[in-house]
């Protein structure tokens, strides 16, 4: 990057951090687009005449409440419930719910600001939002968990609506939160609508949308691979997180004969060098979803290695996976992978990676397919959940999974475009870029509002 633009960068950046101290993350997510972005706006006047980047980073509306519920002991606990409303430009405002103790302003604007692009390249009209709240849902029965999520709702439901804002899952938000809080909104607005995505089969849900996010995932790192007559087939893969997405990129991963050696969660990860296959799989997905387990007991029952308060970057492998949580993959932990022969990342979590590991694998030009492409599969599936409630009418699974499969080629394609250079193809710029010429063009349309 030129010094100029590395300037206008600087000084960019140091009004967003004098405007949202100590939003960490919120400043890296911002970061890493205007990098991209500022060089595009420079030729095309157009977005800087209209401030589009200035007002790309302002949400237009953050709601911040109280969640107030009592647990299994009578005792009252006070939690705080978040819905950040970030882009309308392209539909109404869409994204997940993360339910963490980790959760503040700074990681949910982080994550509504990546949704606004993510949810521009998949094409569908969606717009950006994320929500969530500081409850830990890790030791509480299902009571707890019911009523805590009634009371978020009891709140939230004022703000969203089918045409409005749909929120949806994320960490710690799988089927059973979206039941309890789409029963809840049914209750307080007396009305059977699509206000929630990944929902259950019987009640309005789509077929795939649990295994969007990781099955598209795989096929994005399938597109990396194909531009160097490569295919995952035969790949060995390291993966973190043991969740929704990571289940599902093991599932697809294994399906394209792949071979995937590790899993973690938060207490560390498992190496498995036979391989994870699909009966493995069903143990962990009973494990973690049914039994709420830890991934320490995969290695109990099959004998092989955990590696307590580690991640699993310094096992070989071709191709990584992270698919935990923001900020899993340092420096260091970049150069062990890049060391160790790693040459595709394909990011299921979002922003998984620290600036200074992307700066890794963009000196070793690996194939790297950041978070907002490569895991918008969960979200385009969302947004055909959404078209399907619109016509009250339900695609078969092949119907969906070919729709997603097409989705991630499209955003494969979006990301050449405006990435390509020269025998390189920079993903992050074009997945930045693509998605932002379509918000920002909405954005000048629809006038300075
Ligand atoms: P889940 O709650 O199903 O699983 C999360 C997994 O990540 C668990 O194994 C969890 O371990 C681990 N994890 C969470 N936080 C941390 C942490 N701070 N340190 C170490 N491990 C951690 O969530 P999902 O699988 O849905 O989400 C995983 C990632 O994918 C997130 O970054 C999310 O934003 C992203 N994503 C999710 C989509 C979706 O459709 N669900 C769509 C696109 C992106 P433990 O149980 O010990 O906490
Ligand atoms: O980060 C994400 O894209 C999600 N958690 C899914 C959002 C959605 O609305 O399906």
């Amino acid at each position: 990057m030129s010094n100029v633009y590395e300037q206008k960068v600087n000084d960019f950046m140091a009004k967003v951090i004098a405007k949202n101290p100590s939003e960490t993350e919120f400043h890296q997510a911002v970061h890493e687009v205007v990098e991209s972005i500022i060089p595009y706006v420079e030729e095309n006047p157009q977005y800087k005449d209209a401030k589009i980047l200035e007002r790309v980073v302002e949400p237009e509306r953050v709601l911040l409440f109280r969640v107030p519920w009592l647990d299994d002991k009578g005792e009252v606990q006070v939690n705080r419930g978040f819905r950040i409303e970030m882009n309308s430009a392209i539909g109404p405002y869409k994204g997940g719910l993360r339910f963490h103790p980790t959760v503040n302003l700074g990681i949910l604007k982080f994550l509504a600001f990546e949704q606004v692009f993510k949810n521009s390249l998949t094409t569908l009209p969606m717009g950006g939002g994320k929500g969530g709240s500081d409850f830990d849902p890790k030791g509480k029965s299902d009571n707890e968990v019911m009523r805590f999520t009634q009371s978020f709702m009891s709140e939230l439901f004022r703000h969203i609506g089918p045409n409005t804002d749909v929120p949806a899952g994320d960490i710690g938000v799988g089927g059973r939160e979206i039941g309890f809080l789409f029963g809840q909104y049914k209750k307080l607005r007396n009305e059977f609508t699509g206000v929630l995505t990944g929902k259950g089969i019987e009640w309005g849900g789509s077929l795939i949308r649990p295994e969007a996010t990781g099955y598209g995932t795989v096929y994005f790192a399938e597109e990396m691979l194909k531009t160097r007559g490569d295919s995952m087939k035969g790949k060995v893969c390291t993966i973190s997180g043991s969740g929704n997405v990571a289940q599902y990129a093991t599932e697809k991963a294994t399906e394209f004969g792949a071979k995937v050696v590790t899993l973690s969660d938060s207490g560390g990860y498992i190496y498995d060098p036979e391989g994870i296959d699909a009966e493995k799989l069903a143990y962990v997905m009973e494990l973690k979803n049914v039994k709420r387990g830890r991934i320490s007991e995969y290695a109990e029952k099959y004998g092989c290695e955990y590696h307590p308060g580690k991640r699993p970057w310094e096992v070989k492998c071709d191709v990584a996976m992270p698919c935990a949580t923001q900020n899993e993959v340092n420096e260091e932990e970049a150069k062990m992978l890049m060391a160790n022969g790693c040459f595709v990342v394909s990011e299921g979590a979002n922003m998984p990676s620290y600036p200074e590991a992307i700066a890794v694998y963009m000196e070793h030009k690996i194939l790297y397919g950041l978070g907002k492409a490569a895991n918008a599969g969960g979200v385009a599936v969302s947004g055909l959940e959404m078209s399907q409630n619109s016509l009250r009418y339900g695609w078969t699974r092949e119907e969906v999974d070919a729709k997603l499969h097409q989705i991630m080629k499209d955003i494969h394609s979006t990301c050449v475009k405006y990435g390509k250079d020269g025998d390189y193809i920079d993903y992050v710029k074009g997945a930045n870029i693509g998605g932002f010429v379509k918000v920002a063009d909405a954005m000048i349309a629809q006038g300075v509002v």
